[in-house]
């Protein structure tokens, strides 16, 4: 069976997602080969027709529980994670070929994604692009480079990802400990830049996301906040539990503080400029003095600002397609984008309850979120 044949979720909806990035983003950027539909390898189709087996005769045998998207969360090595994430992990751990110049925006979902991805993207391309006609003004952040896991799953070519521009930059939300330790993790693994939110804003805006935005599979009931809080606190949400997820970033970010740069989108929101410097020069590309004084800084924290992206024709209109069944209106990825949300939805048990998960589970790590 080809690998064509294996995929459930429609074979041209990976090409609707990049076409943009592909023919508009890619080109425009230092050290690229264009990626063409090249032929695969045998080998590549039978390593992915293999974990694709693996994946089908696994996934009914794991433990699972009521899920937020979908019908059920499967727990996969520890962590709750849709079919779909169960099959991209696999994918990613016995199939993706990482390059120790790769570099990540990792984060637990409906943490800041949207916002870090413009900010890796503006920072990193600074050179590239003129502000006036920057892609974020016309691409959606999700659109600019790919989701490490809609990608392995919707392409499958890896010989594709062979030929991005390098470093090449991935988002994904796979935990920490799920990734491939010899070659992603540790001192000469991938280079991570970590977002991570205090949970109360999480979960509400995981929980708006899910329902207002009936985001949900259509043929499930609606999920009360009661539930969605219930399943978040004893860990059952996506890439979760949340804290498991936080502190297994949160340690490794200790262990090797030069391929982790750990961050909160709390202190984001407060110091943005600080924090985009600091990302800079993570990423190996500290701003210049001259660009400094240029104000280069400010128009990249002002580029990606809620405020600006959220005004875009594109993020007011557009949509984003993760895969042939699951297409997000663009505008969905920014509702308020402020801290403290949280104060408008949970009752007082509710935060008692989730700060003292918060306060038990981080202890003794160093680690503490803001109110
Ligand atoms: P994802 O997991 O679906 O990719 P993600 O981008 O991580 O979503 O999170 C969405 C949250 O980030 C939204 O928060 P809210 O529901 O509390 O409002 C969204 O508003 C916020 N957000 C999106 N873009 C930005 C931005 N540029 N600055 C600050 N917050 C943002």
């Amino acid at each position: 069976m080809s690998k064509e044949d294996l995929e459930d979720e429609g074979a041209t909806s990976f090409q609707k997602t990049y076409e943009k990035y592909r023919r508009d983003i890619i080109p425009a950027l230092p050290s690229h080969n264009l990626p063409e539909n090249k032929e695969e390898t045998n080998e590549e189709d039978e390593a992915y027709q293999k974990t694709y087996e693996k994946y089908r005769d696994i996934l009914p045998t794991l433990p699972k529980e009521k899920g937020w998207l979908t019908e059920y969360l499967f727990q996969y090595q520890g962590f709750w994670l849709s079919p779909g994430a169960v099959k991209a992990t696999m994918l990613v751990q016995h199939y993706f070929r990482a390059q120790p110049t790769d570099i990540f925006a990792a984060t637990p979902p409906k943490s800041g994604t949207t916002w870090l991805r413009a900010l890796i993207f503006a920072t990193m391309n600074r050179t590239q692009f003129e502000l006036s006609t920057h892609p974020l003004l016309t691409t959606n952040p999700h659109g600019c480079f790919p989701y490490l896991e809609t990608f392995i799953c919707e392409d499958g070519s890896i010989s594709n990802l062979d030929t991005f521009p390098c470093p090449r930059l991935f988002s994904t939300h796979i935990p920490y400990s799920l990734l491939p330790a010899e070659s992603m993790t540790g001192v000469s693994g991938c280079t991570f830049v970590y977002l991570c939110r205090n949970p109360k804003d999480v979960l509400v805006s995981k929980w708006i996301f899910i329902n207002i935005n009936k985001s949900r599979h259509k043929q499930l009931p609606a999920l009360s906040l009661e539930e969605a809080f219930e399943l978040f606190c004893q860990g059952t949400s996506h890439y979760g539990s949340f804290w498991e997820h936080v502190l297994g970033y949160w340690k490794a970010s200790l262990e090797n503080p030069k391929k982790i740069l750990f961050l909160k989108y709390e202190d984001l929101k407060n110091e943005p400029l600080v924090y985009v410097k600091r990302l800079a020069e993570f990423l190996g590309k500290p701003f210049t003095p001259e660009e400094e004084r240029n104000g280069d800084v400010e128009e990249i924290v002002r580029l990606c600002s809620f405020e600006n992206l959220s005004s875009l024709e594109i993020n007011k209109h557009g949509e984003h397609r993760f895969n042939s069944e699951y297409v997000v209106n663009n505008r969905d990825f920014f509702r308020k984008g402020q801290v403290g949300d949280w104060k408008n939805y949970l009752t007082d048990e509710m935060v008692k309850r989730i700060d003292q998960i918060t306060e038990e589970k981080l202890y003794g790590s160093g680690l503490r979120f803001g109110a």
